[in-house]
């Protein structure tokens, strides 16, 4: 039994496959670790096959298999999750993109607990070298996508990632398209993602197989997951959607509390307007902390990583300020100078200031451990 099994799919590799092959066997070496490496390709027509082949007549740790039906970058990697001989799976492109070596430090955070680790390029530390415009926006947008289904990851759709064998083992996985890991977060058992950054680099040679149909796949893909997650209430996107519901209920029960108290603190202590508005804000602050903290966020009440009421309240404080003042900045700007009705352009204050709340509080008053 191996301690790992890097799976790298291939199609028409035959300028990368032996050089990544190696690079990933150099990396076990040096590291001690018993890694198998198994080469997924949907029969390429180049010399991809008969390279491999003849590697594997010297590494007993490489394996390979040729697919002859319903091709595909998705479909051969979970095929790879079915082949391989150990209880980590590591996927790596071919191409000498994700650098291999992060691959000890991935092995070592899964041993570490982590039941999903993604080599992210959209983390401070990562990034991607030399891409055209073009793809730039086009990753962007896939990017985005996949942070409404998974706020909490940077890079939902990267191909470099890690995972442990029960997290897509018995996952109703739907594999089409490009981004398998997507696939992976929505359907799998998992509970605890980490990220690591890394440095993308664009494949020098070989060619890239990136047209209209992958964003049209990718597009049904998040469709599909976002409805798996509708009937399956233990699946991530769920329990993450959940939050953003409870956060919005507490939001609306903010402005009522607001309202109540400036008119009880108005009419019936006769305080004067700026100091009975200053006072109902701030314990509408408070009181959104408070359900926040015992509702929105309870269940995981035992991974905070400010573990400190008062932290996160001081936290929750400064982040609500901060959209307090997105609110005032977007309603009299659009107000002023953009002509916009003032009603309208409050209510997209308010929305701005939300997503701003939800986003911030959810990374750094609440960030799990
Ligand atoms: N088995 C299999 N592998 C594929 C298929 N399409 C792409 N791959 C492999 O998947 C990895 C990623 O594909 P790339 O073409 O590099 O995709 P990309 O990185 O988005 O785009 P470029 O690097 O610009 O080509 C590479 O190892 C490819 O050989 C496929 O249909 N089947
Ligand atoms: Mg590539």
């Amino acid at each position: 039994m191996y301690d790992l099994t890097v799976i790298i799919p291939t199609f028409k590799e035959e300028a990368n496959i032996a050089a990544i092959i190696r690079e990933v066997d150099t990396v076990f070496s040096r590291n001690a670790i018993n890694g198998e490496i198994l080469v997924v390709d949907d029969n390429s027509p180049d010399r991809t096959i008969p390279i491999v082949r003849d590697i594997q007549q010297t590494k007993s740790n490489v394996s390979l298999v040729v697919r002859k039906n319903d091709p595909g970058l998705s479909q051969s990697v979970v095929e790879g999750f079915h082949t391989a001989q150990s209880d980590i799976f590591l996927v790596i492109d071919a191409d000498l993109s994700h650098p291999p070596a992060h691959i000890p430090e991935m092995l070592a955070e899964i041993r570490a607990g982590s039941d999903i680790v993604i080599g992210s390029r959209y983390m401070q530390g990562g990034g991607i070298q030399k891409w055209p415009l073009k793809r730039r926006v086009i990753s962007l947008g896939a990017t985005f996508l996949g942070r409404l289904l998974f706020p909490e990851i940077h890079d939902p759709v990267s191909g470099f990632f890690a995972v442990k064998k029960g997290v897509v083992e018995d996952a109703p996985l739907k594999p089409r398209g490009y981004k398998i890991l997507l696939e992976v977060l929505g359907k799998g058992h998992w509970k605890t993602a980490k990220e690591i950054p890394f440095e993308f680099v664009d494949r020098a040679v070989g060619s890239s197989k990136l047209g209209l149909k992958t964003i049209v796949d990718y597009a049904a893909q998040v469709t599909d997951n976002a409805r798996y997650s509708w009937n399956h209430h233990d699946s991530a996107v769920w329990q993450e959607w959940k939050k953003l519901f409870k956060f919005g209920m507490v939001g609306l029960s903010g402005i009522v509390v607001n309202e109540g108290l400036l008119i009880y603190l108005k009419e019936f202590v006769h305080l004067v307007l700026p100091v009975a508005s200053i006072i109902a804000i701030e314990l509408s602050i408070i009181s959104n902390f408070i359900l926040n903290d015992l509702w929105t966020f309870r269940a995981d009440r035992e991974e905070h990583a400010l573990g400190h009421r008062w932290q996160r309240f001081i936290s929750f404080q400064v982040v609500s300020v901060g959209g307090a003042a997105i609110n005032f900045a977007i309603l009299n700007v659009l107000a002023t100078w953009a002509g916009v009705d003032y009603r309208i352009a409050n209510i997209l204050g308010i929305l701005v200031a939300f997503i701003w709340n939800f986003l911030v509080n959810r990374r750094v008053t609440w960030q799990r451990k």
